[in-house]
């Protein structure tokens, strides 16, 4: 979702996770086994995620959505939940009805806990289309908490869209779901945060800027989340293509990610910002993303959502790099998982 903007725009599993079960009664709970200085790759078979996307004005989150449909096919993730962190009228139907077309009747939907515009789009119509309108959606941050400790397995996250539910989230208190803090339960039970978003190595993205609220949740995340973030750029998945493939196979223009992205209006794919966060990570940067990662302090001014990474070797957090300069190579391995579910 950057219309607005036109920015043109490893390891081996640590052999960590979460205690089995988790006694709830506990008020401070950290897997002591997890390294909080590093990245957490798992690749763990089934790996349980989260999607948060603001799948509005842009369409390249469907594409993102349409990989993690797929990757949960292939048993690579357990996909738990999708949440907006937009708000609109239709936008949970829409996101009903395109889970209901990817076979997956049980995956949690969250509402955006804040009230972050844009509120329309161009393709949430004819996705409303495949609901059967039993939306059931959770807030987003009831969402995340009742995931969280109900798992008992580390839970990755992957934002491509605002960072203000998770905000919400780690700012959240003690509910029906869990006794621990909103923060706690992050330190108890997430695996890898993946942020889609900023400039580096400085600039404006929308993801941290459009919506007055996404400058300062990235701040606040970007500051207090108790692990290291992987950030991808916009300069990375932004010089990619997802739903080109697609687009050309799919002659009837039949399947629901082919007519989103035509209601967007193209008829060649789109800038693969989000989708390449959904596919690095869900694959956890495994050997076949060909994807190098660094260490990175990042800094947002919560005032105008600009942002600077500087490269530090004990840095905060971390952002990738392509190991590979082969365009093709990255768009296709992203199209082979659109087109593998694809109704054509
Ligand atoms: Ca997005």
């Amino acid at each position: 979702m950057r219309k607005t903007l036109a920015i043109i725009i490893f390891l081996p599993l640590l052999g960590c996770k979460a205690p089995a079960t988790m006694p709830e009664s506990r008020n401070h709970i950290v897997s002591t086994d997890r390294d909080t200085q590093e990245l957490y790759l798992n690749n763990a078979p089934g790996k349980k995620m989260i999607l948060d996307v603001d799948m509005c004005t842009d369409v390249d989150d469907v594409c993102a959505v349409r990989i993690a449909t797929a990757f949960d096919d292939e048993g690579i993730i357990d996909l738990q939940g999708v949440a907006f962190s937009v708000v609109g009228e239709n936008n949970l139907e829409a996101l009903r009805g395109f889970l209901l077309y990817e076979g997956k009747p049980d995956v949690l939907i969250g509402k955006s806990s804040v009230d972050n515009i844009p509120d329309t789009s161009p393709y949430w119509e004819l996705m409303q289309e495949y609901s059967d309108g039993e939306v059931n959606a959770y807030d987003a941050v009831k969402m995340y908490r009742k995931i969280l400790a109900e798992s008992d397995t580390p839970v990755d996250i992957v934002t491509t869209g605002y960072v203000t539910n998770l905000e919400m989230l780690l700012k959240s208190e003690r509910d029906e779901y869990s006794a621990l803090t909103g923060i706690e339960l992050v330190e108890a039970k997430c695996g890898q945060l993946y942020i889609v978003g900023g400039s580096y190595p400085e600039g404006r993205d929308n993801n941290f800027f459009f919506a007055e609220e996404a400058r300062t949740a990235i701040d606040h995340v970007s500051r207090y989340w108790p692990y290291p973030i992987l950030f991808f750029t916009n300069d990375v998945g932004g010089k990619l293509r997802c739903g080109a493939q697609l687009q050309a196979l799919d002659k009837r223009k039949n399947d629901i990610v082919t007519r989103s992205l035509i209601a967007f209006g193209t008829e060649t794919g789109r800038h693969a910002w989000d989708p390449f966060g959904v596919w690095a990570g869900g694959l956890a940067l495994g050997e076949a993303t060909k994807l190098g990662t660094k260490r990175i302090n990042v800094e947002i001014n919560p005032e105008t959502g600009y942002n600077k990474f500087t490269n530090a070797p004990n840095g905060q957090h971390f952002m990738v790099y392509r190991l590979s300069d082969d365009d093709n190579y990255y768009n296709t391995m992203m199209d082979s998982w659109l087109i593998k579910k694809a109704k054509l």
